[in-house]
């Protein structure tokens, strides 16, 4: 294809069954594997859907950010499910209202210049002007949860328990420049300092649901 001078992409999108007991691929782990192991690699990422993740009963947003951290966040599915059920394929912001919430933060703070794309279907008992509802509800509901996240990085509150949660530490490679792993019988880790250490997720997993909530 490419030989051809196409220039395409593609992206695999993960689901763990439906129609069949078992699909291949199930999750966007397994198909970072298996990505990792084709000749042309780089021309194959990820198409992750949110209810897909979900009814495997995984972190929507934690698989977005894994398929970020390796750039093979090429394409999304943004819908709406309700735990590890049939396809639901609700619409974005519906479901696991939660979840939406995460998965917005995590596309915003990556800075994902992606195609925004919903992959939910209208339920059948609605005519075509409900059809026009819940097509609208998909983005309104991305541009609500958009507001929210931005306020809640942009609070100085949530800068704190960011930092008291040591957040930004996860970016700090383990070793330093010119480290190696001898330098480490060097270090001066104190595990019983360590273990008397809160990591302060509550406070600031709290201070997300009070925006979510609408009370901040
Ligand atoms: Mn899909």
């Amino acid at each position: 294809m490419h030989d051809r001078g196409y220039d395409l992409r593609f992206a695999i999108e993960p689901k763990p069954n439906e129609p069949r007991g078992d699909i291949l691929l199930p999750t966007i782990g397994h198909a970072l594997a298996f990505i990792g192991s084709l000749d042309r690699s780089e021309l194959f990422g990820v198409n992750p859907e949110i209810g897909h993740e979900e009814m495997a009963g995984l972190n929507a947003a934690h698989g977005y950010a894994q398929a970020l951290w390796h750039g093979k966040l090429f394409h999304i599915d943004l819908n709406g499910q309700h735990g590890p059920r049939y396809d639901q394929d609700l619409r974005f912001g519906a479901g696991n209202v939660r979840g939406a919430f995460w998965v917005v933060d995590t596309l915003e703070a990556a800075g994902f210049d992606g195609a925004l794309h919903f992959d939910y279907k209208t339920p059948r008992t609605e005519d075509d002007a409900g059809v026009w509802v819940s097509a609208a509800a998909c983005m309104t509901n991305y541009l609500i949860l958009r507001d929210k996240v931005r306020a809640f990085r942009a609070d100085p509150e949530v800068q704190q328990a960011l930092a008291d949660a040591r957040v930004p530490e996860l970016s700090v490679p383990t070793l330093a420049d010119r480290e190696g792993w001898a330098d480490l019988e060097n270090d001066s880790f104190d595990p019983d300092a360590h273990a008397q250490r809160g990591m302060a997720f509550e406070r600031l997993d709290q201070l997300a649901l009070e925006y979510l909530y609408g009370v901040r």
